[in-house]
């Protein structure tokens, strides 16, 4: 079962050794983050598995680090809880991505019962799924104690990631450039409502801290958080936004994944919780939040005011220039009595994020076969930091499939930013980067088996030539058929009769090696 809260996660992974409490004093502005960079690359605590589908970096991710001696804060850091494969895993309750990918197909499953008693066998799933939303509740943990007045986010032990994050003079600097604290929020889910539909929506977006009161969300234009502000300014409303920490330990992944913009990140989290996320109503605005939370910050976007957020150091490995981004006013900071303050960092790969991306890619692949039934898996290497590459197999059965596949994949959610794509036969293993290379290499004529498309790119993307626009590059690294332009006649790949591999697999030992 994953975890009703952040802090029974904290304590099992303590039990299991997977979590290392630090009480020497370090400081929130660059040490902690220097400490979880040089963690997360370090041996997995325990006996982490490696997924067969990640041979080459699985293993890695160090220890969850909990610092409760941070100077100036009396408020423990929790950093990297999710930086593993098998600390990710706990946090889903599974002890392999494959159960949720399972449960994923078995609530997607096409075929739809035609006779009444398969019908009627259908009803205790979709009742579940129903069972599966947020149940607004009158009391939760994140209201034991409240700020109204007096709240404050400089009291809460805010990390600064990068030397340069929110600094002035690093890149082009606007006239009106307001210093920010360099500190930045990273781990929280950003709860919004659209205003129309009334739809709820959660996502990972950083926010800046600028003073007491005053902060910088930071959502791209492409996600549901940006949509839902700019229905609040099309009314000239301020819109109630609540940056909610911990809770439920599925909650801070749902907060990542690529849903469709009207499917509710908290039902997706009540389907892996196994059970509806309880909520609370906030003290100062119409929103509800996760009752289980560690600390809520309350307050508005508003729909006039701009900030200059960043720069920021970003999980391209470089940093993300400086931006105009929504002015946030806080209205209330509640908590629980001795709250946990959950951060993370992001950078070169890989970080603690490389896990929620590697979730995600397991989980949603049964999605996105029933989208593009042409793909037999897929993989995101880690140094195309999400977006930058991703690799795809398919079973090829006609010409031009692979350019199919490039289509619809640049249509298809998020993967819609894949800068590049490379596109093998069914025979080559995806998790096996050199295995791609390898064919990338071999099977392509680059004027033949290219396709440049332009289109919308990730925001975070420096190279492209406006932000968050560009070129992808679609790569057909297939065995070429007939009709796919020039085919010269195209050999077979290299393999030994099975004869001669099981002859000599048993006269190994003869050979006198
Ligand atoms: C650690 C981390 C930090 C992230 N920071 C941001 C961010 O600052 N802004 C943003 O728009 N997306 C950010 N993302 C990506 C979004 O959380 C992700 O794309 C999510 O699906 C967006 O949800 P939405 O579609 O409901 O907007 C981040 C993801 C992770 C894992
Ligand atoms: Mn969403």
């Amino acid at each position: 079962m994953p975890y009703s809260d952040l802090r029974s996660f904290i304590n099992d992974l303590e039990a299991r050794g997977q979590l290392a409490r630090v009480s020497t004093e370090v400081d929130p502005v660059l040490e902690i983050a220097e400490i979880a960079d040089r963690m997360c690359k370090m041996p997995a605590a325990g006996d982490a598995p490696v997924p067969a589908t990640d041979p080459v970096h699985g293993g890695k991710g160090g220890s969850a680090l909990l610092f409760d001696n941070v100077k100036g804060f009396d408020v423990p850091v929790a950093i990297n809880l999710y930086g593993s494969y098998e600390r990710m895993q706990l946090a889903l309750g599974v002890s392999d991505f494959e159960e949720l990918s399972n449960r994923v197909q078995e609530l997607i499953k096409p075929e739809l019962p035609s006779n009444l008693i398969d019908k009627m066998k259908k009803i205790p799933q979709l009742a579940k799924l129903a069972g599966y939303g947020p149940k607004v509740v009158k009391r939760g943990i994140c209201q034991e104690v409240v700020h109204t007045d007096d709240a404050d986010l400089t009291a809460l032990p805010i990390i600064q990631c990068w030397p340069h994050d929110g600094k002035p003079g690093y890149g082009a600097k606007p006239a009106d450039y307001a210093e920010g604290t360099g500190r930045y929020i990273t781990f929280a889910g950003v709860h919004t409502k659209n205003p129309d539909s009334g739809e709820r929506n959660v996502g990972m977006y950083r926010v800046q801290v600028f003073d007491k009161k005053l902060a910088a969300a930071h959502w791209h234009v492409h996600h549901d958080g940006a949509r839902h502000f700019r229905a609040y300014q099309k009314r000239g409303e301020k819109m109630p936004v609540a940056i909610v920490f911990g809770g439920e330990s599925v909650l801070p992944y749902a907060a990542t994944c690529p849903l469709p913009p009207d499917v509710s990140e908290l039902l997706f989290a009540g389907f892996l919780n196994d059970g509806g996320i309880e909520l609370v109503p906030c003290k100062t605005i119409p929103l509800e939040v996760p009752a289980n939370a560690e600390i809520v910050i309350e307050g508005f976007a508003d729909p006039e005011q701009t900030l200059i957020e960043g720069p920021f150091g970003d999980h391209t490995g470089f940093y993300s220039l400086a931006d105009r981004y929504p002015a946030f006013h806080v209205t209330a900071i509640t908590h629980r009595r001795d709250p946990i303050y959950p951060t993370t960092i992001v950078g070169l790969p890989p970080q603690e994020d490389y896990y929620l991306g590697k979730a995600t890619e397991r989980i949603f692949l049964p999605l996105l076969k029933m989208l593009i039934p042409d793909i037999v898996d897929y993989s995101l290497p880690m140094f195309g930091a999400f977006h930058n590459c991703v690799f795809v197999k398919i079973r090829k059965e006609y010409p031009m499939q692979a350019r199919k596949v490039m289509s619809s994949i640049w249509g298809a959610g998020q993967m819609t930013f894949s800068k590049m794509l490379v596109v093998v036969d069914e025979h080559v293993n995806v998790h096996d980067e050199q295995e791609v290379l390898f064919h990338m290499c071999a099977n392509t004529d680059w004027r033949r088996d290219t396709v440049i498309a332009d289109g919308p790119c990730d925001v975070l993307d420096h190279a492209t030539p406006y932000m968050g626009a560009g070129a992808k590059i679609g790569i057909d690294a297939t065995r070429k058929i007939p009709g796919e332009g020039v085919v010269r006649e195209w050999p077979d790949l290299l393999v030994m009769n099975d004869e001669v591999k099981r002859r000599v697999t048993e006269r190994w030992a003869e050979y006198g090696f």
